[in-house]
Formats: C-alpha cells, sequence, structure tokens
C-alpha cells in the first residue's frame, strides 16, 4: 500500500480543532443555504473565501471566523455544523477527537443552550458514527474578555456536574495579540480545581515573558509552541509539557517560514511529547490525514514513527484510561497486524 493511502486509513487522534474553524466549504454552504433559502453568489464567494490558500498572517486568519459564527446563531445550525464536522473527521479515520469551541450567545441562543446543544450533539454523534469518540473542551476566547470568561467558567462548572464523561478540559484561545494571560491565570486555577484540564495557546507569537509566564503557571498540553525558545523551551522540557503542533495552520498564518524549519522536527528529534493537530482544518483547508502526509515527506518518517507519535497523542490525551487502552489497542492493530 502506497504511504498516502497508509496514512489516510491510519486511526488518528485529533486534539486541536476549533469547531467553527473547522467547517469546510461544503458545509459551509449547506448551512448558507438552510440559513437563507437560497445560496446567492456573493455568499458562496464568502464562504469559499473561508479557506485560506495563500499565506496571510494571523490577524487575518482572525477576520474569518465570523463567516462560520453567522452560521452557527441558532442551535439547528450550531446542530448541523457540528455534526458535519465529527463526520469529516470520521471520514478521514480519526478515532478520538478532542474540538473546543467558545460557548456563545446570540439573538437565537443563550450560552449556557449554545453549551447544551454541544453536548446533546456529541451524544447524539456517537450513535450515528461509532467509529469516533468525541470529547470537548469549552474555549475561553482571550480577546472576549475576563467578565466573559468568567461566565464561560460558571457555566462550564455547573455543566460538569452532569457532564464529566465528554466534557474534559478547558481551552484558552483566542486572537493572542489581545489581553495579557495575567488576566486569566485565577480562572484557570478554579478550572484546575475543578477537575478540568489545560490545554492553553501558548507562544504562538513571539512574546518571551508571556510564554515564560504561561510555563511557569503550568498546563496540561501547549497549543502552538512556536516561539519557545532558550530558557522557555528548557522549563516546557522539564515539566514534560505535550506541545500541539499544526503545520499548515502555522505555515498559512506567517508564524513558520516553512514545513521543514517547523519546530515539530527538533521536538520531535529530541523526544518531547508531541503531537499533529489540524486546528482549523475548514480555514486552512486540511486534514488530519494531509498534516500526517506533509509530516511524513517533510521529516521523513518511518511506519514506527508514526506509530509511536498515534501512541504518545493518546496517552497526552484527556480521555481516561479505559478508553485510552481502547485506542491504543486500535492503533497497534493497524500498525502490527
Ligand atoms: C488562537 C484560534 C485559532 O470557538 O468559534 N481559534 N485561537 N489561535 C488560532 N490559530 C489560528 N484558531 C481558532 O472556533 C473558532 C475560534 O477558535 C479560536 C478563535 O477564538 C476563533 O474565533 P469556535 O468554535
Amino acid at each position: 500500500m502506497d504511504m498516502e493511502k497508509f496514512i489516510k486509513n491510519m486511526p488518528k487522534v485529533e486534539l486541536h480543532a476549533h469547531l467553527n474553524g473547522s467547517l469546510s466549504t461544503k458545509t459551509l454552504l449547506e448551512l448558507a443555504t438552510l440559513e437563507y433559502g437560497e445560496t446567492n453568489n456573493e455568499f458562496q464567494t464568502i464562504c469559499r473565501n473561508f479557506q485560506q490558500n495563500q499565506e496571510f498572517s494571523l490577524d487575518e486568519c482572525f477576520k474569518k471566523f465570523p463567516i462560520a459564527h453567522a452560521l452557527t446563531t441558532t442551535k439547528d445550525g450550531l446542530r448541523r455544523a457540528l455534526l458535519s464536522v465529527i463526520r469529516d473527521f470520521s471520514q478521514d479515520n480519526v478515532v478520538y477527537l478532542e474540538l473546543r469551541t467558545t460557548p456563545k450567545s446570540t439573538t437565537k441562543m443563550s450560552k449556557v443552550e449554545y453549551l447544551e446543544t454541544v453536548l446533546e450533539t456529541i451524544r447524539l454523534a456517537d450513535s450515528l458514527y461509532p467509529d469516533i469518540c468525541v470529547k470537548l473542551l469549552p474555549s475561553i476566547d482571550r480577546s472576549k474578555g475576563i467578565e466573559m470568561a468568567k461566565e464561560t467558567m460558571s457555566i462550564v462548572t455547573e455543566a460538569m456536574k452532569t457532564q464529566s464523561d465528554l466534557i474534559k478540559g478547558i481551552d484558552l484561545s483566542g486572537n493572542p495579540a489581545i489581553s495579557s494571560f495575567d488576566e486569566y491565570g485565577k480562572i484557570l486555577s478554579d478550572a484546575k480545581n475543578n477537575n478540568l484540564k489545560l490545554a492553553l495557546h501558548c507562544a504562538e507569537i513571539d512574546n518571551s515573558d508571556e510564554t515564560y509566564k504561561m510555563l511557569q503557571f503550568g498546563m496540561d498540553r501547549c497549543g502552538h509552541g512556536t516561539f519557545i525558545t532558550s530558557q522557555n523551551l528548557n522549563i516546557a522540557k522539564e515539566k514534560q509539557i505535550p506541545i500541539e503542533c499544526c503545520l499548515t495552520s502555522n505555515l498559512k498564518c506567517g508564524t513558520v517560514k516553512s514545513y521543514v524549519e517547523h519546530h515539530f522536527k527538533n521536538l520531535y528529534q529530541s523526544n518531547h511529547p508531541v503531537v499533529l493537530c489540524t486546528d482549523d482544518p475548514g480555514v486552512f483547508d486540511t486534514t488530519l490525514s494531509d498534516e500526517f502526509i506533509i509530516a511524513q515527506k517533510t521529516f521523513n518518517l518511518s511506519t514506527k514513527d508514526l506509530e509511536l507519535l498515534s501512541l504518545k497523542a493518546v496517552d497526552v490525551s484527556f480521555a481516561d484510561s479505559v478508553e485510552k487502552e481502547f485506542i491504543k489497542q486500535k492503533i497497534s492493530k493497524y500498525f502490527n497486524d
């Protein structure tokens, strides 16, 4: 079997994907048709522009999300979007997915209803797409301010009383150029005390002071980690903080110059825990298979490397021990049969 086919069929683990960044153009067009009756040409162009095919800046990337957000303001739209995303990951042979999303209040839905709809839909997807196990990491968007973050935490804390089998951690994301980490420390400590793991976007842009503070604060996984260097790299290594590497996202946002120069290479070669992730497969026009294929070709990975990377992803996931064992068996079977 050729390598691309082997990777496509391989059972994969996705740990860093944002719901509204994961909508394919096809899904956006379907949602737009349902929302506005008929898809007009103008909206078709807007949907097609969702994908970032050229190299843009990170700031440009953040201008894309409102296109998806406009189509997930109702319970119906949100449900359809989420089901499409889970289907797409499942069709790409992702067997375990930790999906992130920021609970939002819209004119049609409160934040509580947003979170409830997402959780209900994940449960529904369990019967529709039984080959994929989905968990949720509610996101705090750092660009929306501390009051919004407090509100999100209080809603998540309430939901945890009955849905802790699905809600596994908290993601801190949003435009890293806006606001400072200091404001969010207290809230994230509360999350930790509430048995939530922390997956924090850190060092996506070059801000070594903030990166230092975040690494000292600690986290269960680091999103991107692009600019973790020198002393900060030593801290990340001492603490063995797993890093979620999103090759195409970083390339298209211009935070790394080329695939070859991606920090994945040094981290992997120095045996630091790393995982390959898509970030926003809709925006960046990628899949987890594509990311593995790119990594395999760029860094000349062997099938043993692919197996080790996949098993490491299970280790650093927020699944429970029984779930981890189950996924590991699927992966090992694929590689060793
Ligand atoms: C930081 C990002 C991101 O939550 O509406 N998001 N945050 N860095 C990135 N790198 C490119 N990509 C996505 O999904 C979209 C939201 O995820 C965050 C942003 O807050 C974006 O608005 P949800 O489902």
